[in-house]
């Protein structure tokens, strides 16, 4: 027998980017474990992908290029050889591109994250041909542009810093389920010491073994860190010397905040006074006292109207108490600014050659596929590519999107592991390879640590690399461009831009070897300033917001869907509905591995006792939620858990594996984010009732 151990990096969407090692017997992945010399990773992996051999080699797995034999939906296919799978799609999309290629789209996201298996040959593929682009902001990008008005960059704490914290806001996120390695700082930072507090509307798994829990109504961020603001002033809980030094606009600010009074800030939060005060109290007295204060900002608080604002606001609040200058304060919402990734050189848009194809927003994908051809929308879309995404269980507003991916008349191929609930709509469905079978390079969106990962054992049956399936279909459609020649290993060697200083000392092949390369990077990013925005400052006025129509200064910006914005609709639906991750599952993958999706037992909904009550819904029964988008069912749990006049959903479920068949994107909007052009996932009015027996 022969035993290895194969170093790899973990694929999902998820800021740890762990480590991993794999046990490979005969050719057989045995195990896969976190390796214990990984900083970050520190031995550990989260209970899902400590199961990824169990994912690996389900009996599920698609091993075979398919042919769909039934109806759109229906899930029913035959098995086809990889030429005429290959033949099939040559046929089906070069007489599209030859009226106009936008009428091809791509649709991924980052089923992995992976810089090659990602968007390398695939963009290449699509900017040869001319495809629509599709805007890929259906996570980050609401939090992301306002962060990067405030400090310039996705740059922040060094996750590895955090366990010197004294006192630490979990803003948003839930790192228990979504950030299991923070986590494990933070409660060392407990050991030592450190004040958790959490604030979030739903008193999550990390909520409940936080010191204080703050549960605000979902949206209302920006409300609450305005109302810290007036505090911090009025009380004098301001480092001067740093705002002087490194901020821009302090004099707007204050004006700006003078009117965001503890009781205004309470009644818009639905929170009380005295946690307004005691929170900017401790934020502010625990810094001038010279210890460190730190926020780790999720992405939980931007899926709503308001989140680009929200947290640009907060994003603020570092710089007026001077918590930059120690290693283990400021903020961290992503690190992924950090690295010089290289992704011109990967995906090649120079190919487009001049051209402009129009840009599709994967979050109106219910919408647009059900558009017709315009002159502002430009060409009806006519064939979908999906791979990295599971669009039928992701996508809000689901109803749409199924009505979408109906059609008769839309060509749709499906690059996939399993048979979700997407590629039940596929005409043609591919096999891809999972990571113990690639190559990939990785960097990450929670630690500093460029990553390789390494093929541990063969493709399973037939099942490709995403990579090779591209080149094939653009070889078979006649594009003969050495770019598709490079192999993966070619690719991965060019991921990070070696002429960065943080990055000079990538290389491909040691990488291969060592698993993982810190960038390098000062301790403290923010210490002296340097903020990589237009004014070098943390900017508090920032005339880029101006300049692209938004308010310069911090602000409020109230749901699409509640009371304050919209009373009609509040009436008729009057429980504000969040839907964040389940523990056991990522975004939609792994529902379908049986020993986690038994830990989840079946599509739930927290409710609180006098919503519950006051609709005669009793513990355990099930529950109809609705709007006018549509309808799920789910068990009812009655707790605290959930506050007043909020409902929660964890997910994302596959709607096929739901007694009802459908999820919680039944009721969620296409609207946007105020900024980002990102989705509105938490900013979801709805009525819950006994379901019909
Ligand atoms: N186990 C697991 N881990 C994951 C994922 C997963 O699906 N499962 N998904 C991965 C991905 S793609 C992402 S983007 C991250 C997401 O991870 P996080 O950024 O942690 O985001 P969410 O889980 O969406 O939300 C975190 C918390 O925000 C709260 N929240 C919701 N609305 C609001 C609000 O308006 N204000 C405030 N303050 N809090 C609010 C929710 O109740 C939840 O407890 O996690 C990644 N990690
Ligand atoms: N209601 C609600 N909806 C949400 C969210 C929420 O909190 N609530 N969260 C949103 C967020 S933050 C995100 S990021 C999105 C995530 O949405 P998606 O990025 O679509 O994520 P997944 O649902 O995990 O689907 C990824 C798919 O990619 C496949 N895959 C993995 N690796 C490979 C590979 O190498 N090749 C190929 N071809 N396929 C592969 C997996 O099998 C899986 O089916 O969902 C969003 N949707
Ligand atoms: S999903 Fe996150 S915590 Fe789990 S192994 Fe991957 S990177 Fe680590
Ligand atoms: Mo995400």
């Amino acid at each position: 027998m022969t035993k290895t151990i194969v170093r790899g990096a973990c694929p999902h969407d998820c800021p740890d980017t762990c480590a991993l090692l794999v046990t490979v017997e005969d050719g057989v992945a045995t195990e896969v474990k976190g390796d214990p010399d990984h900083p970050t990773t520190a031995g550990v992996l989260c209970t899902k992908v400590s199961r990824y051999v169990e994912r690996t080699y389900h009996p599920d797995r698609l091993l075979y290029p398919m042919r769909r034999v039934g109806k759109k939906g229906e899930g029913k296919f035959e098995r086809i050889t990889w030429e005429q799978a290959l033949d099939e799609i040559a046929h089906r999309l070069q007489p599209i591109a030859a009226r106009d290629p936008q009428a091809i789209l791509p649709y991924s996201y980052c089923g992995t994250m992976g810089l090659v298996q990602g968007e390398a040959m695939a963009m290449r593929f699509f900017n040869t041909l001319g495809a629509s682009l599709l805007d890929r902001t259906v996570c980050a990008n609401a939090g992301a542009t306002g962060y990067k008005y405030t400090i310039g960059g996705s740059i922040g704490t060094d996750t590895e810093q955090f366990q010197d914290a004294k006192l630490v806001l979990i803003w948003g996120g839930n790192p228990i389920a979504s950030n299991l390695h923070l986590w494990m700082r933070l409660q060392e930072a407990k050991r030592r010491g450190a004040k958790l507090i959490a604030i979030d509307p739903y008193r999550s798994l990390t909520a409940e073994k936080c010191h204080q829990h703050i549960a605000l109504m979902p949206g209302t961020d920006a409300a609450l860190a305005l109302g810290m603001m007036h505090v911090l002033v009025k009380e004098n809980l301001l480092d001067h010397d740093y705002i002087e030094k490194h901020t821009f606009g302090f004099a707007q600010l204050k004006d700006r905040v003078a009117d965001w009074t503890p009781e205004r800030t309470a009644a818009t939060c639905g929170i009380t006074v005295e946690e307004v005060v005691d929170l900017a109290r401790a934020y502010g007295r625990t810094a001038r006292a010279g210890e460190p204060v730190a926020i780790r900002m999720n992405y939980g608080l931007q899926r709503v109207h308001g989140g680009g604002m929200a947290v640009r606001t907060i994003a603020c609040l570092p710089a007026l108490v001077g918590a930059w200058r120690h290693a283990a304060g400021g903020v961290q919402l992503s690190t992924s600014g950090t690295f010089p990734a290289n992704k011109t050189v990967l995906q090649r848009p120079d190919l487009l050659r001049g051209k402009l194809p129009r840009t599709i927003n994967m979050n109106t994908i219910g919408a647009d596929l059900q558009r017709d051809a315009s002159p502002d929308f430009g060409p009806k879309i006519e064939a979908v590519i999906v791979y990295n995404s599971n669009p039928l269980a992701i996508a809000p507003d689901s109803a749409q999107v199924q009505r979408g991916f109906e059609r008769e008349d839309l060509f749709t191929v499906v690059l996939e592991h399993f048979q979700t609930d997407t590629a039940d709509y596929a005409d043609i469905l591919l096999p891809a390879t999972t990571q113990l079978e690639h190559v990939d390079a990785h960097l990450a969106y929670g630690h500093l640590y460029m990553m390789a990962n390494n093929a541990a054992i063969a493709p399973l049956g037939e099942s490709k690399p995403n990579t090779e399936i591209f080149r094939l279909i653009a070889k078979r459609m006649g594009m003969n461009d050495p770019i598709f020649d490079e192999t993966d290993d070619e690719l991965a060697a060019q991921a990070f831009d070696k002429k960065h200083e943080r990055a000079v000392h990538f290389d491909w092949s040691s990488l291969k070897r060592t698993g993982w390369q810190k960038l390098n990077m000062p301790v403290a990013p923010f210490a002296e300033g340097g903020f990589p925005t237009p004014s070098g400052k943390c900017e508090f006025y920032s005339a880029s917001m101006q300049a692209d129509g938004l308010d310069p200064l911090p602000t409020y910006i109230p749901n699409y869907e509640s009371v304050a914005s919209n009373p009609e609709l509040a009436e008729k639906y009057p429980l504000a509905m969040i839907s964040p991750p389940a523990r056991n599952f990522l975004n939609s993958t792994f529902v379908n591995v049986q020993s986690l999706r038994a830990t989840e037992g079946e599509p739930h909904l927290d409710i609180h006792p006098a919503d519950a009550a006051s609709r005669g819904i009793a513990d355990g029964e099930m529950v109809r939620i609705f709007n006018d988008r549509g309808a799920f069912v789910a068990r009812a749990r009655v707790t605290a858990k959930a506050r007043a006049g909020l409902v929660v959903g964890l997910s994302v479920w596959w709607k096929k594996l739901a007694s009802d068949g459908k999820n919680a994107n039944e009721v969620t909007s296409q609207r946007l984010t105020d900024m980002g052009r990102a989705p509105t996932f938490y900013d979801t009015l709805v009525q819950v009732e006994k379901a019909a027996p």
